[in-house]
């Protein structure tokens, strides 16, 4: 499936196996695992078409269905589930309904996703006429070209879900390597920079800053440095944090943003990577201070490589953020088998309807 911005594939738990070793070399193979170009497997060859959710009956009382994001590595014999995916979540809904886990209403059917890698619940409301899942809309997402039904998405509780706090390091900005920095974990932990503090002017392409090899060592030089501060450890083969450039917005928007996640340089920006930017942009004292345009706290429009990604807040009293919503589509694009080796899955091949 699409979900969002990003394409995986939606596998049911139990045509997995259980053992993770074994698990995770099954869909290392089935993405064609490790390859620049995944070229004897269905990946992509980029991080956000490498993508997998692992499905199965939920494990908590509030939710419809549990949602286990894994990240497989396009060049490295890696599989993670050290992150969320508020991208492939968009396409959790849909499939819940489709393959009749969830029973969907006439007009429109809310499901509850536990997003198993961080324990919290996601709402999404998934477009169902006449009790089924209706994928065509007019609903538009920068980054996909085509229209389609919308799915809009709520996050409520997600404050500190990996770091164990919203501002891990216990300030709104530090200082490190003489880089003045915000780390902010709302949903995914991201280190916000201010693009012109490390030279460039943050509206450049992804490719031109992927292109860059003195300032792709430099911001992993602080990620390495910043990833045990935010809790996370040694974060030298883990995905996260995201490491985020912001500068003035060029499209009226709050804030511009380009996102390495953290060794490609995203084309648009990640779901809960936007939640946590947008966060950042409403807190006093943060990276963002005299960079983001804020017109309204409730409404932070984040510019990113291919337009813009618009997250709504609930906000208490005090201006601090209860729920994020925002607006995702999916698209089912294939169901089948994919195959690999014999010696990897007992029947030689694993089944994700
Ligand atoms: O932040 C890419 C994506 C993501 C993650 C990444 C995402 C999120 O665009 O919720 O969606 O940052 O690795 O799919």
């Amino acid at each position: 499936m699409r979900g969002g911005t990003s394409r995986g594939l939606y596998i049911k738990a139990e045509d997995l196996p259980t053992n993770i070793a074994r698990r995770d070399a099954v869909l290392l193979a089935a993405m064609g695992s490790p390859d620049a170009r995944q070229i004897d497997g269905v990946g992509g060859a980029h991080p956000l078409t490498s993508k997998v959710a692992v499905l199965s009956a939920p494990t908590r009382d509030d939710a419809d269905i549990d949602y286990l994001f894994l990240q497989v590595s396009v060049d490295a014999a890696t599989v993670s589930d050290g992150q969320n995916c508020g991208n492939i979540l968009a396409g959790v809904g849909p499939w819940a309904i489709d393959n009749g886990v969830v029973d969907a209403r006439d007009g429109l059917t809310e499901v509850a996703v536990n997003m198993v890698n961080s324990g919290t619940v996601a709402i999404a409301t998934v477009c169902t006429p006449g009790g089924v899942v209706d994928y065509e809309g007019d609903a538009r997402i920068d980054g996909v070209p085509a229209t389609a039904a919308p799915i809009p998405l709520t996050f409520l509780g997600i404050a500190g879900a990996t770091c164990g706090a919203l501002l891990p390091t216990g300030s709104v900005r530090d200082s490190v390597d003489g880089v003045d920095v915000t780390c902010i974990d709302n949903g995914m932990p991201v280190v916000l920079m201010r693009a012109s503090d490390l030279g460039v002017s943050g509206h450049e392409a992804p490719d031109e800053l992927e292109s860059n090899a003195t300032l792709k060592a430099r911001v992993e030089s602080l990620r390495c440095a910043l990833g045990p501060r935010m809790n996370l450890g040694d974060v030298a083969h883990k995905t996260i944090p995201k490491m985020c450039l912001v500068a003035t917005a060029e499209r009226g928007g709050a804030v511009s943003t380009r996102t390495f996640i953290p060794h490609r340089v995203h084309e648009a920006i990640g779901v809960l990577g936007a939640v946590s930017v947008a966060t950042a942009c409403v807190l006093p004292g943060a990276v963002t201070d005299g960079v983001a345009a804020i017109d309204s706290p409730e409404l932070i429009d984040v510019e990113h490589p291919t337009g813009a990604f618009s997250v709504a807040f609930e906000l208490d009293r005090e201006g601090a953020v209860i729920s994020a919503a925002l607006l995702r589509t999916a698209r089912t694009l294939f169901r089948g088998e994919v195959y690999v080796p014999a010696h990897l899955y007992d029947d030689s091949h694993v089944s994700h309807t």
